[in-house]
């Protein structure tokens, strides 16, 4: 196996604000690319934002702004949402950069050498959701066959990509490559579709506006799919002077994607790098989806979770290792908030946060701290070395999640260990008792340093954190101190904080439904979506005036708000508007307030009342009065 390892994600439509799928690719990209690192390996980790096409232009419109300021908007985005999830990514390529486009104008350059490219017109269905053309028989009741969004008729002039002349050596290449598609379901999904057959692809538009100019025809744009495929290599310089990159990493060792764009990615990228005479990726693996009351979660679809109240309440780490952990890598999984907060108590809290509290709380209490050396072999050290193969084994096989399941094998012998040494009784048993108590102590506390190499892939916060307290240095961990060390542990603990403080449940899941609530329907509502006056007359709308402002302990977005409502006492409420707002610019400010909603808390902080606010992208932007009308003014 060579030692570069080069790993994409697809690159982000940015149309709308990323969502638990996006985080799900992005963050299994993250995994194995901190896992080859940390085996030595050269990495380059790239990830990035799909910005031109008919959907976006649409968006765009829709906003009433540039396709570009609405790209601009999104990317920021997702480049903070990036930090947070401490994404370790070494490039972020958008299709609207200058070295990108000059990596798609090559590759053209290439099939055009190749003879691959005639003019022609393209006549039929074309779905703006997926960015697809699809044969009027391949329509399901009108719609696309793949996600069942609304389909157009197109006709207009059009470059086309002899697309037909690849089936024979796809097929071949599949089938010389038994494992460049994976998993294999998707593998002979593929192969079937190929099988039956290809036409010739239309790679270029002319009713739109907002994409590459099409080199030597600058009417036409290029097609998005074509635009966006080539980022994987245009971010690595092809098409520009410097293709040091290129020639270092092409071709990727794994394009990572989701099994709706697989055909794509497994299809006519390897068909256009075919005819542009470049090395085909070794591996492409379609993961599955995540689903959301057994539909796909999708933004046209309108059922996504987004993140933003799972980060702020746990940080990135438990989300991180849940959707690693409860999606088997290549399988449909459901989101539910129950099943998150469940594996946080079980599987964090109890498991991994008990092994190391007691284990460190222990040699801090009996022996002032310092490490002492483990035993050579027994129960913990045998199933570290299980642990150990087991987990490099699944990580290499592309089975993170088993390879999760290995680790928590070894906290369990860990925990079962602690159980049956009572090092506790061992304490009480005085001197003769001591070198005892030492080995025991030692013994968990050596299983613990190795699960600490072995989880900072998935949990890279979590395992700095019990890295410094269990006394070790700084730096990345690397695979080479993947072994059972048995030599005097010679260095002192850091002092210890607890690393998952337990959830309540139920308190969880009515908090959560607090925050994604809204006002369910009256049963008189008449169900063409109106309501009746009276309706709207049952939610108070008043003017209040802000009186004091600050942020909510611990929480990036709430902001706890005293509120003049004309009622005398100002009133409590918490309003998530803190990424757009200081709350020193609030004091003063006349705001319009929900003055009957049921209270609720929010981060434990009362809230009696909403402050309204429209929102742009997730943006809050906060509603006021054309004049200073008096607090407590009817809003009507
Ligand atoms: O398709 N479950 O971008 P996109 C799991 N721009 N993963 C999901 C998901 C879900 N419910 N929803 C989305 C595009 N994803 C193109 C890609 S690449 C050259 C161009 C993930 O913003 C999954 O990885 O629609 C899917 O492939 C990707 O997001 C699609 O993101």
């Amino acid at each position: 196996m060579g030692s570069t390892y080069y790993i994409t994600t697809p690159i982000y439509y940015v149309n709308d604000l990323p969502h638990i799928g996006h985080i799900y690719t992005t963050v299994m990209a993250d995994i194995l690319a901190r896992y080859h690192r940390m085996a030595g390996r050269d990495v380059r980790f790239l990830t990035g934002t799909d910005e031109h096409g008919q959907k976006i232009e649409r968006a765009a419109a829709a906003r009433g702004v540039a396709p570009i300021e609405l790209a601009d908007r999104v990317v920021a985005r997702y480049h903070a949402l990036w930090e947070q999830l401490e994404i370790s990514h070494d490039d972020f390529i958008r299709t609207s950069e200058e070295r990108h486009q000059r990596g798609v104008a090559e590759i053209i350059r290439r099939i055009r050498a190749a003879g691959d490219l005639y003019k022609g017109e393209y006549k039929g269905w074309y779905c703006a959701g997926c960015e697809a053309f699809y044969p009027e028989t391949q329509l399901e009741d009108g719609r696309c066959p793949d996600q069942g969004h609304p389909v157009e008729l197109l006709s207009e002039p059009s470059y086309f990509f002899r697309l037909s002349a690849y089936q024979d050596r796809l097929l071949q290449w599949y089938r010389d490559n038994p494992d460049c598609i994976q998993p294999r379901t998707r593998y002979n999904e593929v192969m079937r579709f190929v099988e039956g057959g290809l036409r010739d692809l239309s790679i270029s538009r002319v009713s739109l506006k907002w994409g590459v100019p099409f080199p030597g025809d600058p009417e036409h744009v290029v097609y998005v799919w074509l635009d966006a495929l080539t980022n994987y290599i245009s971010a690595l310089g092809f098409g520009s002077d410097d293709d040091t990159l290129f020639q270092r990493y092409w071709p990727a060792r794994l394009h990572l994607v989701g099994k709706d764009i697989l055909r794509f990615h497994c299809v006519y990228w390897p068909a256009f790098l075919m005819s542009a005479g470049l090395p085909l990726p070794e591996r492409i693996f379609g993961h599955g989806w995540w689903m959301r009351d057994e539909a796909k979660m999708s933004k046209s679809l309108g059922n996504v979770v987004r993140p933003d109240h799972l980060l702020e309440r746990f940080g990135s780490d438990p989300l991180r290792y849940y959707l690693a952990r409860e999606m088997a890598f290549g399988q449909d999984a459901s989101f539910s908030d129950e099943a998150f907060v469940e594996r946080y108590n079980s599987d964090l809290a109890n498991n991994l946060g008990n092994a190391a509290s007691r284990t460190l709380s222990m040699t801090h209490r009996y022996l002032e701290g310092s490490v002492p050396a483990p035993a050579s072999d027994g129960p913990v050290a045998e199933a570290a070395r299980a642990t150990i193969t087991a987990y490099t084994a699944h990580m290499e096989a592309l089975e993170p999640h088993r390879a999760l399941d290995s680790v928590w094998q070894l906290l369990t012998a860990i925990n079962g260990y602690i159980q049956e040494q009572q090092p506790w009784s061992l304490a009480k048993d005085g001197e003769a008792a001591m070198p005892r108590l030492r080995e025991v102590l030692g013994t968990a506390l050596e299983g613990l340093r190795v699960v600490s190499v072995l989880i900072a892939p998935v949990m890279p916060g979590v395992a700095r954190r019990l890295g410094a307290q269990l006394g070790l240095g700084e730096g990345e961990p690397r695979t080479g101190s993947l072994e059972w060390t048995t030599g005097p542990g010679a260095r002192k603990l850091g002092p210890s904080e607890p690393l998952f403080p337990r959830v309540d449940v139920k308190a969880f899941l009515k908090e959560i439904a607090m925050t994604e609530s809204r006002p369910t329907a009256p049963a008189e509502q008449p169900d063409d979506g109106t309501i009746t006056i009276d309706q709207f007359a049952s939610v108070h709308l008043k003017v209040g005036m802000v009186v004091e402002a600050e942020q909510v302990p611990k929480s990036r977005k709430l902001i706890r708000l005293m509120v003049d409502l004309g009622e005398g006492e100002p009133r409590q409420l918490v309003a998530g508007i803190a990424g757009r707002y200081a709350p020193g610019d609030l004091v003063g400010r006349r705001v319009v307030v929900v003055a009957n909603l049921k209270p609720a808390r929010l981060m434990g902080v009362e809230s009696r009342g909403m402050v309204l606010a429209a929102t742009v992208d997730g943006e809050p932007f906060l509603l006021a009065p054309d004049g200073e009308v008096p607090p407590g003014s009817e809003v009507r």
